[in-house]
């Protein structure tokens, strides 16, 4: 008999929508629920060599003025190898929460990073490509939950505050804010018009106690419509 995978859960948002502190929170309160496993990983990263690679992407020194398509190819290596290992964890009925998946790299890689028409619209098609050969059936998210804010508070928020540490993307204008968003918004739609992954839209514009709950709603009625929980 062929078992069903166990929930994927992705959580997108930009930098500033508070995702840290919700997965910081998700982690406390999951740990405390004894009817089910659960693996928090991350990306970039998740796996020895994805946190070398994110070493590399994240510095702006040896990353920074690396073009667009060489940047997705590099996230789209760590996500493979990710893949690997996140199967692995499924397959021994873990669920998986990942901050940050391939959502992230169309926002940031394929909108906010490049404002130039042509090249986006080769960077949207190098994303589908590798995708639809990489991300797809039992290795896509079952879940994308996306916390949504609008870009100028993302900004605001990321210019408050002082105490995340900077990468090169920490330091782009409003601009870049306003095409992540709208890279967001293009991606989720895409996912729920071809199915295959649900998505949750939170709004992150509430206070962190109510995007917590809000989110965490979410992910409970998304893992017991797949798992049958105590
Ligand atoms: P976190 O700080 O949320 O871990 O994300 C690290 C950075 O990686 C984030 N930028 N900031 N600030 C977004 C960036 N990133 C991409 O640009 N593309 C991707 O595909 C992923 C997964 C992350």
């Amino acid at each position: 008999m062929k078992t069903r995978l166990t929930p994927f859960i992705a959580i997108e948002g930009m930098d500033g929508s508070g995702k840290s502190t919700l997965v910081r929170r998700l982690q406390e309160r999951l740990s405390l629920m004894s009817d089910h496993r659960y693996v928090f990983t991350r990306e970039p990263g998740g796996t020895p060599a994805g946190e070398a690679i994110r070493n590399i992407l994240l510095d702006g020194n040896l990353s920074g003025n690396a073009s667009g398509k060489t940047q997705l190819l590099g996230f789209f290596y760590a996500r493979s190898h990710h893949l690997e290992m996140i199967g692995g964890k499924r397959k021994a009925g873990f669920t998986v929460i990942s901050d940050r998946f391939d959502g992230s790299t169309f926002a940031y890689q394929v909108h906010a990073q490049t404002a130039d028409g042509n090249e986006r619209e080769e960077l949207d098609d190098l994303f589908w490509t590798l995708r639809n050969n990489i991300v797809y059936g039992e290795n896509a998210p079952t879940l994308y939950l996306y916390l949504d804010l609008p870009p100028k508070t993302a900004y605001a928020r990321r210019d408050a505050d002082s105490s995340q540490a900077k990468n090169h993307y920490d330091t782009m204008p409003l601009a870049f804010y306003e095409r992540q968003h709208a890279g967001y918004d293009d991606f989720l739609s895409e996912i729920e018009r071809h199915g295959g992954s649900e998505v949750a839209r939170i709004d992150a514009s509430q206070s962190p106690d109510e995007v917590f709950e809000d989110a965490f709603q979410a992910i409970l009625e998304h893992i017991r419509s797949r798992l049958i929980l105590p």
